[in-house]
């Protein structure tokens, strides 16, 4: 039950990326190579499906073959659908306290200077089986910063709210009264995170326009944040002095979890922000002589200090980070090389560790938190050798 890449797949996708690879440092190539077969993983569900729908795509992350996910693999979530955008009308408005309210053409973007990122991100709810609601690309886009200097944020703005296209009925509850609302998808920022220089709005992803499903014409990407801060089809900027409580800032994405506070257990509830720092195992190869594991780390840019394996509980061992994915929010892939697998069922599993001292959790780690967002814990993958 070994699957089988072509050689010939593998240097024709390699051909596509060459004149983007050119710009990089030289990487660790994570490509199939000519002999190697996939060692499929025992614990995924039979029926296991990376594509359960148009909708809603997955990566199959055994098929990672390169720093940068391609368009028709990027995962794809959202709570609306995708809507159909027309270029030539499209505008981004800026409204509320700002001294000049605005509105842009693509065009009018497209004019400024822009600047590319490489910034990788996963949906809060990744998680196992396969951990396929995340990707990695590089984006085109002007930074957020100059729309709002052009616009000129008033003193008082302390909110910074980011309307999508895509809307929809919904019942908004308050204190058991169900009100039928048309919303919007809208998520918000702070005033020192939306001017801190970071956040881009991009029109391209990997060299070209962005695909409908990525959101196109324009998106929100805030480096080292989860996806959901990555509005996409992104239409309206709002200044407000009030904090935004939008379902989708407020309710539909925190995370429940006690923690220990001077001594005594309170319970938090706090909004998705920045990635936790995670790693997992993507897949497990079979070349000659010897076993190649290969991984995805996720996190909020602080740099890493290192990135481990352990073998059927076995001491830690480094990995090696591939320096193709070593930029700031690029998400980094990393190898390990896994000598002398003996037939039998065996179970792999990677820890990452900041350098500030932070250490993946386990999920033991992570018991007291009750909701299933944030779940970076560490993922022990098993698989089977022949
Ligand atoms: N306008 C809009 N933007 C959105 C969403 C949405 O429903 N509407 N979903 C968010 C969530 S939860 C995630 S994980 C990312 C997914 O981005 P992708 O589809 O490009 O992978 O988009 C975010 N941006
Ligand atoms: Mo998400």
């Amino acid at each position: 039950m070994l699957e089988r890449i072509t050689r010939r797949e593998t240097v024709r996708k390699g051909l596509a990326a060459a004149s983007l690879l050119a710009l990089l440092p030289e990487g660790i190539l994570p490509a199939f190579a000519a002999d190697e077969t996939l060692v499929p993983f025992t614990d995924l569900p039979a029926n296991f499906n990376p594509t359960p729908s148009a909708d809603r795509r997955t990566l199959d992350v055994r098929r990672i073959d390169g720093p940068f996910t391609p368009k028709d693999q990027f995962f794809t979530t959202q709570h609306y659908g995708h809507p159909l955008m027309d270029p030539a009308s499209f505008a981004l408005k800026v409204s509320g306290l700002v001294e000049r309210p605005r509105s842009f053409s693509l065009g009018d973007l497209q004019k400024m200077r822009s600047t590319e990122v490489a910034i990788g991100f996963e949906c809060s709810g990744n998680r196992r089986p396969l951990q396929g609601l995340a990707g990695n690309a590089r984006w085109t886009g002007v930074p957020l910063r100059t729309i709002l200097d052009l616009a000129g944020v008033k003193p008082q703005a302390r909110e910074f709210v980011f309307f999508g296209a895509d809307h929809a009925e919904e019942d908004v509850d308050f204190r058991g009264q169900i009100n039928k609302v048309e919303q919007q998808f809208g998520r918000s920022l702070s005033r020192e995170q939306a001017l801190s220089h970071e956040p881009l709005l991009a029109w391209a992803m990997n060299g070209e326009p962005l695909t409908r499903h990525q959101g196109f014409p324009l998106r929100l990407l805030v480096p080292g944040w989860y996806g959901v801060a990555n509005v996409k089809w992104l239409s309206s900027i709002h200044a407000q002095e009030d904090q935004y409580l939008g379902k989708f800032q407020a309710r539909w994405y925190r995370t429940l979890k006690g923690e220990m506070i001077d001594g005594e257990m309170k319970w938090t509830e706090a909004a998705i922000t920045r990635m936790q720092l995670k790693s997992f195992i993507a897949r497990v190869t079979r070349g000659a002589g010897s076993h190649k594991v290969l991984g995805v780390v996720l996190n909020d840019g602080t740099p890493l200090k290192s990135v481990e394996v352990s073998v059927d509980d076995g001491p830690w061992q480094s990995a090696t980070l591939d320096p193709a994915t070593r930029g700031k929010y690029s998400w980094k892939l990393f190898t390990y090389a896994w000598q002398g697998a003996s037939p039998g069922e065996h179970t792999l599993v990677s820890r990452v560790t900041d350098i500030t001292g932070k250490v993946q959790p386990t999920a033991a780690d992570l018991a007291t938190k009750k909701t299933f967002l944030e779940d970076n814990s560490q993922v022990p993958r098993k698989l089977m050798i022949f």
